[in-house]
């Protein structure tokens, strides 16, 4: 094994001088690659008869393992090498002035939103969603409203070119639709809210041709005129945050409930500022009703088993309240120097999940 001591220390010596990590690489592909030299020299083995093949076997794997070895070390010491000429090279200044950057803010009706979801999940009311494009049927007809209603007129609804049979689909004026296509899917008892856009055809000072509603919907056995009361005076309290706040139920109509109600709440008017609690005066903040028997057999449902109520109102005429928004328009002008003053950190929001408990608003 004379050539083999010569081979080996031939190798360790290159390794040795190996003075980058591809060198070494290639030194070791050169002696124990699938055909280096030491691969070569194992292979003979098999040439030999047994007992020279025990004796040079054995040698041959304690070379390959000290060629092994001296790589394993010399590649420690060379990739050590490698780091401290990056960490040599590399250079950061931690005195330079950071990137400018802006908070971002979540929008007030973002906010109110999240407020109002947040109340009604306490009471267990669970969000239902559905497509802005709505057909006549689920928009009007389903929800008793008939033909020759105003709502339904071209100016008042934004309608969509006929289709090939006729029908003409809309932007849905209200989210009610939705419910309706709750009931049809899902057997009561029914919780839901229902936050989203609407849109009507009226833009001026106090209307925006698209706005934010949330409706809701209880249907159970025996829901009664008392439920929707409860549920309601709780919800305006806390979104309020005033635990005394009076609120009011005033006689009303809608087509979808019967009977039906608006909901005030107590506030006093002071030299053109408006502050809400007890007071002289009153300001409407929901309708509401009980569920039209009508409306329940559109859905499939007996009138005579299950009773529900069901109440909308306005996002931005709240967040205007709540928050002192003088003017609807500038909820869509995408101000930023509004966003700074008007919104909300997104972190920043102990409040919406106080709910019913409180915590001040
Ligand atoms: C179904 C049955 C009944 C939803 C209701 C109101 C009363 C209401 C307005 C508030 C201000 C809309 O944004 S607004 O202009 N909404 O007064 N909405 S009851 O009644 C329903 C809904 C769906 C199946």
């Amino acid at each position: 094994m004379e050539s083999l001591d010569a081979v080996s220390s031939e190798i360790i010596d290159a390794i040795d001088i190996a003075d980058s990590l591809d060198a070494l690489e290639a030194i070791r592909i050169d002696a124990l690659g699938k055909k280096g030299r030491i691969s070569l020299m194992m292979r003979e083995l098999g040439g030999m008869n047994a007992e020279d093949r025990r004796a040079a076997g054995q040698t041959l794997n304690r070379v390959k393992d000290d060629i092994a070895t001296a790589i394993d070390a010399k590649q420690k010491i060379l990739a050590a090498v490698v780091l401290n000429e990056r960490l040599e090279a590399e250079r950061l200044d931690v005195s330079l002035p950071s990137r400018p950057h802006t908070d971002a803010r979540l929008h007030p009706l973002s906010r109110t939103i999240e407020e109002v979801i947040a109340i009604f999940a306490e009471m267990g009311f669970q969000v239902a969603e559905g497509p802005d494009i709505e057909s006549d049927y689920y928009n009007f007809t389903a929800l008793n409203i008939p033909p020759e209603h105003p709502a339904r007129q071209e100016h008042d609804t934004f309608y969509l070119p006929a289709d090939a049979e006729g029908g003409r689909k809309v932007l849905r004026t209200h989210t009610s639709p939705v419910q309706i296509r709750t009931m049809e899917s899902q057997d009561p008892p029914i919780r839901i809210i229902v936050p989203g856009r609407t849109y009507r055809s009226d833009h001026d000072a106090t209307h925006s041709p698209m706005f934010h509603q949330c409706e809701g919907l209880v249907i159970g056995d025996g829901i009664h005129m008392g439920h929707l009361k409860g549920c309601l005076i709780d919800f305006c309290r806390a979104f309020f945050g005033v635990d005394d706040l009076p609120v009011r139920f005033r006689p009303s109509y809608f087509p979808f409930t019967e009977p039906s109600a608006e909901v005030d709440i107590g506030c006093t008017r002071q030299n053109g500022a408006l502050k809400i609690g007890a007071g002289d005066d009153w300001l409407e903040i929901l309708g509401s009703g009980m569920v039209n028997p009508r409306v329940l057999e559109n859905c499939g449902y007996d009138p005579e088993k299950y009773q529900g109520f069901a109440f909308g109102m306005g996002i931005e005429r709240i967040a205007m309240l709540k928050y002192g928004i003088p003017d609807l328009r500038t909820f869509y002008d995408s101000d930023l120097r509004w966003m700074r003053h008007y919104g909300f950190l997104p972190f920043d929001a102990p409040s919406i999940h106080a709910g019913l408990s409180g915590g001040g608003i």
